[in-house]
C-alpha cells in the first residue's frame, strides 16, 4: 500500500458564504472527502491579515484586482466575518480544491461548491466564489499559521516553541456571589 499523505488545508468560508447562509451547504459537501475538522473559528478580517493572507496576488493580478479582492475577504460588500477551518487528512488539500471548484465560478463545475454558489461582480469584476481553500502543502502551512495558533488545533503538525508573553487578554468576569 501507498505511503499515507497526511495534509492539513485551510478553508475559509467567506463573507459572501456567510451572508447567504452557506455554511451548511459547504459544511455538507465538505463532508463527502470523509476528512477531520481540526480547528474552526469565526474572524473578523482586518487588512493586515487581508494582505498577509493574499500577499502574492498583487503581483499575480495587479493593484486593482488586490485591492478589490482585499476589500472582499474584509467584508465591504457582504459581513467583516469569515469562518476559518482546518481540514485534516490524506491528501486534504486537493481533495478540498475538487470539492471547491475553480477559482472562477462561471469555469468552475456546477457540482462544486464554487460552481453552485459564486458569481462574477460585473461592477468589480471580483470573483466572489465562496470559500478559499489552499492550493499547496507550502501554502498551507503558510496560511494555517497566519489564521490559527497553535492551541486553537486538535492536532499540529508544525513545529511549536513555547513563549511567555505578557500580553493583556480580554477574559470572563468572575460573578460574586
Ligand atoms: P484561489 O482562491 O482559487 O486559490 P487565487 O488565484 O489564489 O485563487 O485568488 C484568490 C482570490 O482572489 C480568488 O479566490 C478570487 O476571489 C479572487 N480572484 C483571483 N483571480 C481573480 C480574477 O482574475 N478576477 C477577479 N477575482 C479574482
Ligand atoms: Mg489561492
Amino acid at each position: 500500500m501507498a505511503e499515507e499523505n497526511i495534509q492539513q488545508t485551510l478553508v475559509l468560508i467567506k463573507p459572501d458564504g456567510l451572508v447567504k447562509s452557506l455554511t451548511g451547504n459547504i459544511l455538507t459537501a465538505l463532508s463527502e472527502t470523509k476528512l477531520i475538522i481540526a480547528g474552526a473559528k469565526i474572524v473578523q478580517v482586518d487588512r493586515e491579515l487581508a494582505e498577509k493572507h493574499y500577499n502574492k496576488l498583487r503581483e499575480e493580478k495587479g493593484d486593482e484586482i488586490f485591492e478589490e479582492v482585499l476589500k472582499y475577504i474584509q467584508g465591504h460588500y457582504h459581513t467583516n466575518r469569515v469562518l476559518a477551518l482546518v481540514y485534516q487528512g490524506e491528501n486534504a488539500i486537493s481533495k478540498v480544491r475538487e470539492i471547491a471548484g475553480e477559482t472562477n465560478p462561471e469555469k468552475a463545475s456546477p457540482i462544486s461548491i464554487r460552481g453552485k454558489y459564486g458569481r462574477i461582480v460585473s461592477s468589480t469584476g471580483v470573483f466572489e466564489n465562496v470559500v478559499h481553500c489552499s492550493d499547496s502543502e507550502e501554502n498551507a502551512e503558510r496560511e494555517i499559521k497566519i489564521w490559527f495558533k497553535p492551541d486553537e488545533l486538535s492536532n499540529i503538525m508544525y513545529p511549536t516553541e513555547e513563549k511567555t508573553t505578557t500580553k493583556t487578554e480580554l477574559s470572563w468576569k468572575e460573578e460574586v456571589e
